[in-house]
């Protein structure tokens, strides 16, 4: 039994994908990563991050910065490897066996499918701003989740516009009738659009990026001149002392699922390596560039928005770039034109392209017998795999009716942080390969002493440095840090587990490094976000072990009865 769900799917060098031809340099894979990168996270997510941990959020989105950039070159490392092209499903089938890329691929519907329902809620969050702008104005309750209006009132929220939904929300029996209309029609728009097979063309992925670049570099230019100091150091509410982090460093860490999710998207990259010129040097150098660029970007935009507002203000906020003009706070009214208008085309972008991934991973799925056949479906006349688009045009659907926005957040982030552990994980085992010329190698930095040192070094520098938030994990009583108590307990010990391995084994540095900081994030989750990650992993094996496991492609090899 347990062979057979470690079986490996083979891939031979004629599945190599030759007919590619290297054209791409490092700042073509640049440019890639810019349009895959920055989308709903900095437009939208960026608010709710600044909420929660203040202008000290920016530390968060330097150590997810190095996670992803760790991340970044394992992904390089497996698509070197993999003679095909893939996404994670695909490298963790041939390295690790069928019960771990289906992991990975149960995970991937987290990243790709429910990624996709917060950004289509942030579509919606610009549209409606962009709406009210030329003067039309929606009701609240059309243009919201009931979740987030219910959740609002009862936390005592001071957003309005969720307090208006709720109160002026007709009802239809008991239940009040809150649905974000513009979010749904997005997303069937969407759906149609991939289903009739539009294209990825290069030329306007690039329009797209300058587009988006165009609108942050505008925000921050223009921002810059109502930045008010004193706005950074706001009054902490753990020490009632002026402070970069006004809740502290556990305010700060639940910030990781916003600002994770800004990053999402770069381990598409690792897909171009058999289109990239010298991917030995290209590949990383683009990778590593386009996230130095994303995060020194959200460090600035982060600067200029709690300068700008109250970290405070921005409960609940889904369109911060625009809201920061807003008659209320600096009153620059064209700015708010501008980027709500360009907020909705740049966001759009990022909807077709996960909208894209997903059926195409399905597809992957359902043709190693994963998946049902009816996946492999491929329209007649467009050529799309056209059942695997319709399901999940209604996986990202039908939730927008009943979920909301932090919820999908956090379920997104915790899923894909997870996909990256395998990943990071999954190149540490991997055995020594030969170098082979015009491929991409991991560069092997020896760990034995580095990590333990790094590991010992950090803790104790976060001891120094923040001896409160350790104060109060140790204390039972304290709830907030409490939430993160057992998640750090785990990541200690099975860091302490991890530097014993690395000093026995000579483990490689970067996957180890790219484990430990993914580790690390998935510290920042609540129980809750647990709770549903694990039942969504439940539900997966059950559906791997009532089906994938008998109906795989190698499974009936094995057994002969391939139809
Ligand atoms: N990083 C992508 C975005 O922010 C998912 O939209």
């Amino acid at each position: 039994m347990m062979n057979q769900l470690f079986r490996r799917k083979q891939y031979s060098e004629s599945d190599h994908s030759s007919g590619l031809v290297r054209a791409l340099g490092v700042w073509d894979i640049v440019f890639f990563g810019i349009a895959a990168i920055i989308g709903a996270g900095s437009f939208s997510s960026l608010g709710e991050a600044v909420f929660r941990g203040g202008p000290g959020v920016i530390i968060l989105y330097v150590i997810c910065g190095f996670a992803c950039g760790f991340t970044a070159l394992c992904y390089a490392e497996f698509a070197s490897r993999i003679p095909t092209a893939g996404s994670a499903y695909t490298y963790a089938y041939a390295s690790f066996g069928e019960l771990i890329a289906w992991i990975i691929g149960w995970a991937l519907i987290m990243e790709y499918s429910f990624g996709n329902i917060y950004v289509a809620f942030s579509w919606s969050d610009y549209f409606t701003s962009f709406l009210g702008r030329i003067g039309i104005h929606l009701p609240e309750y059309l243009t919201c989740s009931y979740m987030e209006a219910k959740k609002a009132v009862l936390a005592g929220s001071q957003n309005r516009e969720l307090l208006r939904a709720w109160s002026s929300a007709p009802l239809i029996g008991n239940l009040k009738f809150i649905v974000d209309v513009p979010a749904l029609i997005i997303n069937g728009l969407i759906t149609w659009l991939v289903y009739v097979g539009v294209r990825e063309s290069k030329n306007f992925n690039n329009i797209f990026v300058i587009l988006k670049l165009f609108i942050i570099v505008l925000v921050i230019a223009v921002g810059v001149a109502y930045i008010n100091t004193d706005n950074w150091f706001p009054v902490s509410t753990v020490t009632g002392e002026n402070s970069f982090m006004p809740n502290g460093f556990a305010g700060v860490m639940s910030a990781v699922s916003g600002v994770f999710f800004a990053y999402i998207g770069f381990d598409a990259l690792s897909v171009l390596s058999e289109e990239t010129k010298d991917p030995q040097k290209n590949l990383p150098r683009g990778m590593i560039i386009s996230l130095v660029l994303c995060t020194v970007i959200y460090i600035i935009l982060t600067l200029v928005l709690t300068g700008m507002v109250d970290y405070r203000r921005f409960e609940g906020i889904g369109d911060p770039l625009a809201f920061i003009f807003e008659r209320t706070n600096a009153n620059v009214a064209w700015m708010e034109f501008v980027v709500s208008l360009g907020a909705i085309v740049a966001i759009t972008t990022v909807l077709l392209v996960f909208q894209m991934g997903q059926p195409r991973i399905w597809y992957a799925m359902s043709r190693d017998g994963l998946m049902p056949k009816k996946f492999l479906t491929i329209h007649p006349k467009h050529k799309t795999p056209s059942f695997a688009t319709i399901i999940t045009g209604i996986v990202v659907g039908v939730p927008i009716l009943f979920t909301d926005k932090s919820f999908i957040l956090d379920f997104t982030s915790i899923g894909t942080i997870f996909a990256f552990v395998l990943v990071c994980g999954g190149v540490l085992m991997l055995p020594a390969k030969e170098k082979l010329p015009g491929r991409f190698h991991m560069p092997y930095i020896n760990s034995r002493f580095i990590f333990p040192v790094l590991f010992l070094g950090g803790v104790a520098f976060f001891y120094f440095w923040q001896p409160e938030f350790f104060a109060s994990l140790m204390d039972w009583n304290d709830a907030i840090e409490g939430e993160f108590r057992i998640s750090m307990f785990f990541f200690l010990i099975i860091n302490c587990i991890l530097c014993v391995v690395a000093y026995m084994r000579n483990l490689s540095l970067i996957p180890l490094l790219g484990l430990s900081s993914c580790l690390y994030l998935l510290t920042g989750m609540t129980h809750d976000n647990w709770f549903w990650f694990l039942a969504w992993f439940g539900i997966g094996l059950i559906f791997y072990f009532g089906y994938g496991f008998r109906k795989s492609k190698l499974n009936r090899e094995l057994n002969g009865d391939l139809d």
